[in-house]
């Protein structure tokens, strides 16, 4: 057709980054496949990136912004009235205390740049300790272990995927997940490859999830033990000569004799007991990762998101350290990202190291940790009265009601707020709760850099993608709204001069650098350096200084083939920046600039897991998540390609555990738990260890005031009601998701008549 034209930009949707070819006709989408040429994906896509599509022209997407009405349902209103009704109602809140105004930030934010970037210039604005994120439901455990050992949050080993040679694979399913902390377009055929030249994939999993189906060896875990399988392992490092770092991680590594004793309680045998896994298997896992040439651990959600989440995570990376694997080749590696990485600006191998609990929550005196508070101790600072109380709520890009633990509750305490402001694009169960929903446009109207999950690359790679359509008008770009929010907060009324404010925010973030000691930049002209960087604004200006005097960046030389934001907008299919390469020691950040294997916080926290090892006595049946390819944690089942089917928010219960209790496949059962009570339809299979049973999270859409009209008639169950509040990761505060206590009954249907 004549007019069509082609347009290339990253999938926003998961950590994978995939290159998408579209299709375009005038303002209209025709077709989305896999960019071919793209120099990661390769012309990987999934089914999310094709129901991108249906996300640009679902009806229900928010478009104007909605302000609710006493009733409870919403009408739209333009932009400057829903500021003026923010200020007025903002303002006085600010004045009498700004922790009064927290902040919920969701996932989607991680992939969006302009968010990431301009959330923070509003945080700095409210000036709230009131911080929450999904972070605490996903990942802290790794980047405080990661903080911890190598001095900063994003010092995250990865593995080395497309060279090693033996991975050991724990609570991570990348065959529906498409990989986390660990972006890899197309896990599956990369986990092919691995096992095609020879090597071992072993899974660890509670379920026999896609990966376990196509891995090597697959091993049943009672959830929450993976630290004692993990200190077992080292056990027999240590027990059996295998221990050994070698002369280049020996020489510049802390606490290897900590460890050691550390891991003398946690024999096979012990970890066995609990862990289920045979002392016999433990011991030749062991020897088999101490054996292979070029070897990497890597654990993810089923590690973090239990009681022992940063044990296990440290764990993890003992092991790399033990066997040799950290920071070379085919073992567990640092990727080098373009832009924004901790761990590559300032100067290198030293730095300040982690600092945590700098403040604490009010009610249940929680430690702040990377500016947050755990989001598992919102709904109380809501609820409970006193200075400091939680009395306004913004969200951005999050569905807490769903995502976290105890949503029951969390649904309750939003109820009781005087103000909420959900920057999103749904009215969903939790932005049900908003006075007030600023929307963002389509993704396809927006702009894209990853600025997070390259930080986290199995290659180094660097991909800028303009917007493929011009922007809906009345539908400003995210930042915009991010910026007259701040202009709010920083008392400067609902209309501020926002472009002066934008200047102001890059003028700062070239100040930073210039003086920051190690900048390739420290030192020059900010006029200079501003005046290089037009005429871009925003995210764009923000993000090619980034570039510029990043690791690869030109450094404002104005010569030479440095990186800037020009050179990524001539490569459509984005620049490769080629293998992760070691980057051992001037990646560390830790204060004594060395790796510090046995972390006192860490230390401490290991009494805790040897009191489990005498007391556990694990035999109650607990509840798992999981996640299906078609999902993307709560927000996207209101879109038909997506949802179509038989129901898949079933609860698996393996048939000996069916029998028991005597729950028939496809007939509801009821779970109950110190939180809720839920009913969900059973599924009996195999695929799951005794004594578990698994439902995913991100379903349960049958509220009322929701504006989702095809993922309310595939609402599904909220797992979530039945996770526990009160159960926390204590050294991450990151939520206990997995391995919830639960009784499950069957629902007996009423004899028909
Ligand atoms: N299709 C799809 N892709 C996604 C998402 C999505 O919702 N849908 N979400 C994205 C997000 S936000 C994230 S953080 C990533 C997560 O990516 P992954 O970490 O790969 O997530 P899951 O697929 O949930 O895999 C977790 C596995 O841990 C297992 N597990 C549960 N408890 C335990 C335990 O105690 N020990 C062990 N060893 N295993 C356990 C579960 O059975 C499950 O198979 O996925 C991202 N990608
Ligand atoms: N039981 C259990 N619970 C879990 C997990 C689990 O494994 N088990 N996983 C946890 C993990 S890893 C995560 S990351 C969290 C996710 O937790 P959340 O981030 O709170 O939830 P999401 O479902 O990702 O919700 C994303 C929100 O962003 C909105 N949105 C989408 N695109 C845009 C946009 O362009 N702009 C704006 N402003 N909004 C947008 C959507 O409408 C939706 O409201 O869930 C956690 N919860
Ligand atoms: S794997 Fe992730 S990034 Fe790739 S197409 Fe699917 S949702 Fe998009
Ligand atoms: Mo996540």
């Amino acid at each position: 057709m004549s007019g069509e034209r082609l347009a290339y930009r990253t999938c926003p949707l998961c950590e994978a980054t995939c290159g998408l070819e579209l299709t375009l006709a005038g303002d209209e989408l025709q077709t989305i496949r896999g960019d071919r040429d793209d120099v990661f994906s390769h012309g990987f896509i999934c089914p999310k990136g094709y129901a991108l599509k249906e996300l640009h022209a679902d009806p229900d997407r928010v478009r104007t912004p909605l302000i609710r009405r006493p009733d409870g349902s919403f009408h739209r209103t333009t932009w400057d009235e829903a500021f003026e009704l923010i200020a007025q109602r903002l303002v006085p809140l600010l004045a009498a205390d700004r922790n009064a105004v927290a902040v919920y930030l969701g996932n989607p934010n991680a992939h969006l740049f302009e968010n990431l970037l301009y959330l923070r210039v509003l945080a700095r604005a409210l000036g709230t300790r009131n911080i929450f994120s999904a972070s605490t439901v996903d990942q802290f455990p790794k980047q405080m272990a990661s903080a911890l050992m190598f001095g900063t949050g994003t010092s995250v080993p990865v593995p080395d995927l497309d060279r090693t040679q033996h991975l050991l694979m724990l609570g991570a399913n990348p065959l529906a997940s498409n990989g986390s902390l660990m972006t890899a377009p197309d896990a599956r055929g990369r986990l092919r490859a691995l096992r095609a030249s020879g090597g071992k994939l072993v899974v660890v999993d509670p379920r026999r999830s896609r990966t376990a189906e196509a891995a090597d060896e697959h091993h049943f875990i009672r959830p929450g033990t993976d630290a004692h399988l993990l200190f077992a392992l080292v056990h027999v490092l240590f027990a059996e000569g295998l221990a050994d770092p070698g002369e280049r991680l020996s020489g510049i590594t802390d606490g290897i004799q900590t460890v050691r004793e550390l891991a003398e309680p946690f024999t096979p045998e012990a970890a066995a007991s609990v862990t289920r896994i045979e002392a016999g298997t433990i011991r030749r896992m062991a020897r088999e990762l101490a054996a292979a040439d070029r070897a990497a651990v890597y654990g993810r959600i089923g590690t973090c998101t239990q009681e022992f989440g940063t044990l296990a995570s440290w764990l993890v990376d003992v092991l790399n350290v033990l066997t040799g694997n950290l920071d070379r080749e085919g073992g567990a590696m640092f990727p080098m990202a373009a832009a924004g990485h901790g761990n590559a600006t300032g100067l290198p191998g030293r730095g300040r190291g982690a600092r945590f609990g700098r403040w604490h929550s009010r009610v249940r005196g929680l430690p702040e940790i990377f500016g947050e508070l755990p989001v598992a101790c919102l709904a109380e600072e809501i609820e409970t009265p006193g200075e400091g109380q939680i009395r306004a709520l913004i969200t951005s890009a999050g569905n807490p009601v769903v995502s976290t633990p105890n949503s029951g509750r969390l649904d309750r305490a939003l109820g009781q707020l005087e103000l909420m402001v959900s920057l999103d694009v749904y009215v969903n169960e939790t932005t049900r709760h908003a006075d007030v929903i600023l929307p963002g446009p389509s993704p396809l109207r927006r702009s894209h850099y990853d600025l997070a999950l390259y930080q986290f690359a199995v290659r180094n790679v660097a991909h800028y993608s303009p917007a493929a359509l011009a922007p809906e008008p009345g539908v400003p770009d995210e930042w915009v709204t991010i910026l007259r929010l701040t202009g709010v907060a920083a008392g400067l009324g609902p209309s501020a001069d926002l472009s002066a404010l934008d200047d102001s925010v890059a003028r700062a973030a070239v100040e930073r650098e210039l003086s920051m000691p190690g900048s390739r930049i420290e030192g020059r002209d900010a006029e200079e350096v501003l005046a290089a960087l037009e005429p871009r604004v925003g995210p764009e200006r923000l993000l090619d200084l980034m570039l510029r005097a990043g690791p690869y960046g030109d450094a404002f030389a104005g010569e030479g083939d440095g990186l800037t934001l020009a050179a990524l907008e001539r490569a459509p299919h984005g620049i490769d920046l080629g293998a992760l390469a070691p980057r051992l020691p001037d990646v560390l950040r830790t204060a004594s600039g060395r790796i510090e294997l046995a972390p006192e916080p860490v230390v401490a926290d290991v009494a805790r897991l040897r009191q489990s090892l005498a007391e556990r006595n694990g035999h109650g049946l607990v509840l798992i998540g999981r996640r299906q390819l078609r999902s993307n944690n709560s927000w996207m089942h209101n879109l038909p390609v997506l949802v179509k089917g038989k129901p898949r928010c079933t609860l698996h219960v393996h048939p000996d555990d069916a029998a028991r209790l005597e729950l028939l496949d496809g007939e509801p059962a009821r779970l109950r738990s110190r939180t809720g009570t839920v009913v969900a339809q059973v599924e009996v299979t195999d695929a799951i260890m005794p004594g578990v049973v698994s439902l995913p999270h991100g379903w349960g859409h049958d509220v009322d005031g929701t504006i989702q009209r095809v993922a309310s008639e595939n609402a599904g169950t909220n797992s979530n009601v039945l996770a526990d509040e009160l159960l926390l990761d204590p050294l991450s505060g990151n939520a206990v998701l997995n391995g919830i206590p639960v009784q499950v009954a069957p629902v007996r249907q009423p004899a028909a008549v």
